[in-house]
């Protein structure tokens, strides 16, 4: 099977499922949409993705190929397609409570720091979208630290092997600490974060190790 990635390096959506091939250990191909530039909005991408977002997964296998979007249907299809090592627990509790503590992210916080949002409010009351977003990130991370504090928690957000919800915790913190949020009321999160970053498919998932993402000094805020 081929597998090609429409991604851009910075997008923490983008980041959760190149974690997730990681993970089964798959190979795949990266397609730049540079979200800087404005890619998301050709005709060409707005094709493959109904809301003009990445990623975007392609898998390619006997000619025909599959499209799929929104990282979580995503994850979840990589999981039950190639289900070694799996992303989620065998017991049905386990499965919902990873699931759930994976939607804190994805539609707890994420969302509302996204940069679409952000830019209409920077439009209409400059300035006041940094506050909003830290607000945001803050309060949700506050939340996930209490979800993940109830007692599922191992080295990893559920037990001792990395899954779906360390997929989005990761670059929820990397996307904190763009926004100048402060980390040391997490440190449950952050013991966490710093198990996945010793592994390999974490480390190869990393914004900064990207094909697109431009040198130090040249990136923009
Ligand atoms: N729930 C979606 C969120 C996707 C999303 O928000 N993607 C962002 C990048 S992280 C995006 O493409 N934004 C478009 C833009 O900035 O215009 C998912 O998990 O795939």
């Amino acid at each position: 099977m081929r597998l090609r990635l429409y991604g851009y390096w910075r997008s923490s959506s983008t980041w959760r499922v190149r974690i997730g091939l990681g993970l089964k250990g798959l190979a795949w191909e990266p397609v730049i949409v540079n979200l800087l530039e404005g890619e998301q909005w050709s005709e060409a991408h707005r094709a493959r993705s109904p809301l003009a977002q990445v990623p975007v997964l392609d898998a390619e296998e006997d000619g025909r190929t599959l499209r799929l979007v929104q990282s979580m249907a995503i994850l979840e299809w990589l999981d039950e397609r190639f289900p070694e090592p799996p992303l989620l627990p065998p017991d049905l509790a386990g499965r919902a409570r990873v699931r759930a503590l994976a939607e804190h992210v994805n539609s707890g916080i994420q969302p509302l720091q996204n940069s679409l949002p952000l830019q209409m409010l920077k439009e209409k009351l400059p300035g006041y979208e940094k506050e909003w977003a830290r607000f945001h990130i803050a309060a949700g991370l506050a939340a996930l630290e209490r979800a993940v504090g109830d007692g599922g928690a191992g080295r990893f957000c559920h037990g001792d092997a990395p899954g779906l919800a360390d997929c989005y915790l990761v670059p929820q913190l990397g996307n904190a600490r763009r926004h100048g949020v402060e980390l040391a009321p997490y440190p449950l999160l952050r013991r966490i974060e710093e198990a996945c970053l010793a592994l390999a498919p974490f480390q190869a998932a990393q914004p900064d190790r990207q094909p697109d993402a431009p040198p130090p000094d040249r990136r923009t805020s």
